[in-house]
């Protein structure tokens, strides 16, 4: 039976030519800072990010808590979205391990105001914890890889400076966010202190996130990711993998978002979803399953081969490059004709 794997663009598999590129990488121990290739992609990522410079890390959430230990401090507070990846799926490391207290705070499509911010601000008392950094996601991804228009990132901008607080942007799937909006990347970066987005989602690299920011900042960040035992050596066949998805894998995105299209309208003509195609921007999407009836539907699913991710209520479809638009049409065809 053939597979239509939906759950993840987390499971692009690297391709013959980014293969390619790994088995010919030059490396050296980058612990030394002596990989030419990490320090290639690191150099590469700072540009593209419009930053000053970069760190390879082993995953976004390591590129996410790396910040929270860095920027934010422990005993402070962060303020994020309530939906966001690290109040959700990064097993509360910002508590356990940067010491930071999370102060999740609701918003619209992911997207976080300085009107629903603010009265989450700590007053100076010596009695209150501080509050140490704003932390933002764009793409959102349980928002449904919503993506933040440049007046409402000017606005967190604006407002953060104000206050003297610094901003994260988990940028997982900056590059979507791009893509969809006509953002350029280092636009999007200039409103934040420090961004971390990844290759191993839709860009199709098997590992790795570039946390990037200010020189000094990422030197501080260097210490702790060896700290987290994220000290990488001959790293440069991963590297060498992430040079190959920026440089060739980022424009294709665009087809993972029509796709997503796709299957938004699909599932919004099947009497047991409800989802409204025009919320859909990116490569993400969730359909409701009313009368519980979620974990059926995911199972009639997969039993045809479409694999998709959520809980009862909530079902979510990612597209990515290991579903061509024919076989989107196809697993589109199958949904369409699942009778639950
Ligand atoms: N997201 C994964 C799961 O963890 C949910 C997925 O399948 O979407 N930020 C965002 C916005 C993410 O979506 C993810 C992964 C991460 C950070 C963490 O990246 P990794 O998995 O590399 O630690």
């Amino acid at each position: 039976m053939k597979i239509y794997d939906l759950r993840s663009d987390t499971i692009t598999r690297p391709s013959g030519e980014m293969r390619k590129a790994m088995h010919k990488a030059e490396v050296g121990d980058d612990v030394y800072g002596e990989d030419p290739t990490v320090n290639l992609l690191e150099e590469t990522a700072a540009k593209m990010t419009g930053k000053k410079a970069a760190l390879f890390v082993p995953s976004g959430s390591m590129g996410n808590l790396i910040p929270l230990y860095v920027q934010c401090g422990r005993g402070n507070e962060v303020i994020l979205h309530e939906n966001s990846h690290i109040m959700h799926y990064e097993l509360a490391s910002a508590a356990t391990i940067a010491g930071v207290m999370p102060r999740p705070v609701p918003g619209d499509r992911g997207i976080l105001t300085p009107e629903a911010i603010r009265p989450h601000l700590r007053p100076d008392i010596y009695y209150m914890a501080r509050t140490g950094l704003i932390e933002i996601e764009n793409t959102h991804n349980k928002e449904g890889g919503s993506c933040w228009t440049e007046d409402e990132l000017s606005a967190i901008h604006r407002f953060a400076k104000k206050h003297g607080i610094p901003v994260h942007l988990d940028g997982a799937r900056v590059f979507n966010a791009a893509v969809h909006t006509g953002i350029p990347v280092k636009k999007i970066c200039s409103y934040v202190d420090t961004v971390t987005f990844c290759l191993s989602k839709g860009l199709g690299a098997p590992v790795g996130s570039l946390l990037c920011g200010d020189s000094e900042l990422i030197d501080e960040a260097r210490r702790i990711r060896k700290m987290l035992g994220g000290g990488m050596r001959q790293a440069g066949i991963l590297a060498a993998a992430g040079l190959y998805a920026l440089e060739h894998n980022i424009d294709r995105l665009r087809e993972d978002h029509l796709n997503a299209k796709k299957l938004a309208e699909v599932l919004n003509n099947v009497s047991w979803a409800k989802i409204d195609p025009d919320s859909v921007e990116t490569n993400i999407l969730f359909a409701e399953i009313p009368d519980g009836k979620g974990p059926a539907v995911s199972a009639a699913l997969k039993k045809k081969g479409v694999l998709c991710s959520g809980d009862g209520n909530r079902l979510r479809f990612v597209t990515s490059m290991e579903a061509s638009s024919q076989d989107v049409r196809e697993a589109c065809d199958i949904i369409a004709a699942l009778k639950i």
